[in-house]
């Protein structure tokens, strides 16, 4: 039980003892200078449990996802991704101002790219067009609740897109949450890719960080482009030590925050006004829609909902006029839980 309930992001959760006390002893250098020994244990390892020859340890998913971005395409290249995607909608248009490549967005049913979408995507030689130089994938999917892509799928997209010579990047904020529902190694997601971001400071609960892995030119290549958007960090072991603890102890306990967010789900899917598809509810995000009215009526009722779980020192996220997201983490428990679902409970009694 905690004083507040904070369903606003996993990105939320505070280090744990254990991550403070590795923090304190870490083993230091200049990483810059390839000096920091607890930056590259960290990168070997998160290249290891992904089945990559090599990990950069960088300061964020959206670092981690323009760097590969980046790294893998020549200006005037064109990039696939999903129109729901976390890159195309939230990361500022890094790979274009960056990497100056165009966005292709492709509207899919469920945040995944069908191997027929690739392929309508990929673009054909001709002087007037701009040939594709990446393909982009999110797994789990933020915008659409936490939904898992099996690695079988990943496998037949990657088909299609190295058939035409195009790399895929997965962006895998969420990754080792899409391994623990789907009872999946996180090396059977990545072997499809050919490179994978992932965080360690969301549901891992480290402070700082994430990490792409892949094959050592393609990481040499990221490495370079790190340092050129400024985070070529110097003693970074000192956050890397708490990426380790995240690695190492909280993988397996990604398990309770799932079902924390189903219990979740089913009773916000009971109460009048609110709907949440069930089947999307597959990690730790639930998504509700809020319409107990028109459009008018359910924007005014998604504000007061927002207020009034504050008021009950319940956080939630509005995403949008009538949406709201919660997100279950290591910082909220099964009491935490009731106290959320109290909360929507009295809010919408009267709707
Ligand atoms: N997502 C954050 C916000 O930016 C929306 C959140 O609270 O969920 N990929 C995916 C799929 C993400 O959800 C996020 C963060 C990122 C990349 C970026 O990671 P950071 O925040 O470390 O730059």
């Amino acid at each position: 039980m905690h004083d507040i309930v904070d369903l606003r992001s996993d990105t939320l959760t505070l280090p744990t003892p254990e991550m403070r006390e590795a923090m304190a002893r870490a083993e230091v250098g200049d990483d810059v200078w390839g000096e920091d020994p607890t930056v590259q244990r960290l990168e070997a390892l998160a290249a290891a449990r992904l089945g990559k020859e090599a990990g950069l340890f960088v300061a964020s998913g959206t670092m981690g996802n323009l760097v590969s971005v980046v790294a893998h395409t020549q200006a005037g290249q064109e990039v696939v991704l999903d129109l729901d995607s976390h890159i195309y909608n939230y990361e500022v248009a890094g790979g274009t101002i960056v990497g100056h490549v165009q966005m292709r967005p492709v509207k899919t049913e469920r945040g995944f790219l069908t191997p027929e979408q690739v392929q309508e995507s990929l673009r054909p030689a001709n002087i007037h067009i701009p040939p594709t130089g990446l393909v982009c994938l999110e797994n789990t999917h933020n915008r659409h609740g936490g939904t898992c892509c099996p690695p079988e799928d990943i496998a037949a997209v990657a088909a299609v897109a190295h058939g035409a010579g195009v790399p895929v990047h997965i962006d895998g904020a969420r990754l080792f949450n899409a391994a623990v529902a789907l009872k999946r190694e996180p090396r059977d997601f990545a072997r499809h890719a050919d490179s994978v971001t992932f965080c360690l400071s969301k549901g891992l609960g480290a402070p700082v960080g994430s990490v792409v892995c892949g094959a050592a030119p393609f990481v040499e290549r990221a490495r370079r482009v790190r340092k050129m958007v400024g985070g070529g960090m110097r003693q970074a072991g000192i956050l890397a030590a708490a990426g380790l603890v995240a690695l190492e102890r909280m993988v397996d306990r990604l398990a309770d925050d799932h079902g924390n967010a189903r219990t979740l789900a089913e009773a916000v899917a009971t109460m009048p006004g609110l709907t949440v598809d069930l089947a999307s509810v597959q990690t730790n995000i639930v998504v509700i829609r809020v319409s107990p009215g028109d459009r008018t009526a359910s924007a005014k009722a998604t504000t007061e909902l927002v207020a009034g779980c504050a008021a009950r020192k319940v956080k939630i996220h509005a995403t949008g006029p009538t949406g709201i997201r919660c997100v279950t983490h290591k910082d909220v428990d099964a009491d935490d839980i009731r106290r959320a679902v109290e909360a929507f409970r009295e809010l919408t009694a009267r709707w």
